[in-house]
């Protein structure tokens, strides 16, 4: 990718939170580069020694430059909305809705950072592992198949096509949701495989979006970063039907 790219992502070498942002750059066919200065420079963006311009602090990644203009921000939402209107993924008239989806899926993923880190970001999984496993029983029986009926309810509801959430073209949200199953197949499969039957509308969904022509090719490509020490994360003892 070259230099002079329109956005750059400074970010971990994981899927995780950036993981939303990448798709959404991807789908649009945007100029973007994936933190060319690798770990050190997302250190410097929150040690404070990356030059900042007139933007505040960022606290922790991702963090989105935009090089056109030197906006540099943070925490993933914030990004997800500055960058739709100009990606064609804002969903336009329904575009808070497109917020509640999104939102609501972020939420769903940080409690998936739950179920390996109830206790703390700090420590180790191993150091909490008995609370991880409490977390993630409750977390496998209530909330995944909450989270999933929200998802499977809201595409049924969504009067233009049941393969978004929102209008008639694809939004941010929907990568939000299609990101968050995608790992949830991934850290989850057990428990996927087990509840997907009962959902009309998801695996259409999530199928009619990995097929889009830019994401097939992302997915296919080397910018697709596999799963390891992020967000989804393969425990086999936190799996279960
Ligand atoms: N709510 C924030 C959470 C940011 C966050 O937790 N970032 C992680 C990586 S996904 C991190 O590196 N955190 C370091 C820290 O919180 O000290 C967002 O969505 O951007």
């Amino acid at each position: 990718m070259s230099n002079n790219a329109d956005y750059k992502l400074i970010y971990w070498p994981i899927p995780g939170r950036g993981e939303f942002i990448r798709l959404c750059l991807e789908h649009a066919g945007a100029s973007w580069t994936d933190t060319p200065g690798g770990v050190d420079e997302v250190l410097s963006y929150v040690n404070g020694s990356a030059d900042l311009g007139a933007n505040p602090a960022p606290l922790a990644p991702p963090i989105l430059k935009d090089e056109k203009n030197g906006v540099i921000l943070s925490q993933t939402a914030a990004i997800l909305m500055y960058m739709a209107p100009k990606l064609g993924l804002d969903g336009g008239k329904q575009h808070m809705h497109t917020a509640q989806h999104a939102l609501t899926g972020l939420d769903f993923n940080d409690e998936v950072h739950n179920t390996h880190h109830p206790i703390g970001s700090a420590l180790y999984y191993e150091d909490q592992k008995n609370e991880a496993a409490r977390y993630t029983e409750v977390f496998r029986r209530e909330r995944i198949p909450k989270f999933l009926t929200y998802l499977d309810t809201n595409l049924g509801r969504n009067t233009q096509t049941d393969k978004h959430l929102t209008g008639d073209s694809i939004t941010y949200a929907d990568y939000v949701w299609w990101q968050v199953l995608d790992g949830l197949f991934y850290s989850f499969p057990k428990r996927m495989h087990a509840l997907l039957p009962t959902y009309t509308n998801i695996k259409p969904f999530y199928d009619n979006i990995k097929s889009q022509p830019r994401i097939a090719a992302y997915l296919a490509s080397e910018r697709r970063l596999p799963y390891s020490q992020g967000v989804f994360r393969y425990y086999a003892e936190l799996d279960k039907a």
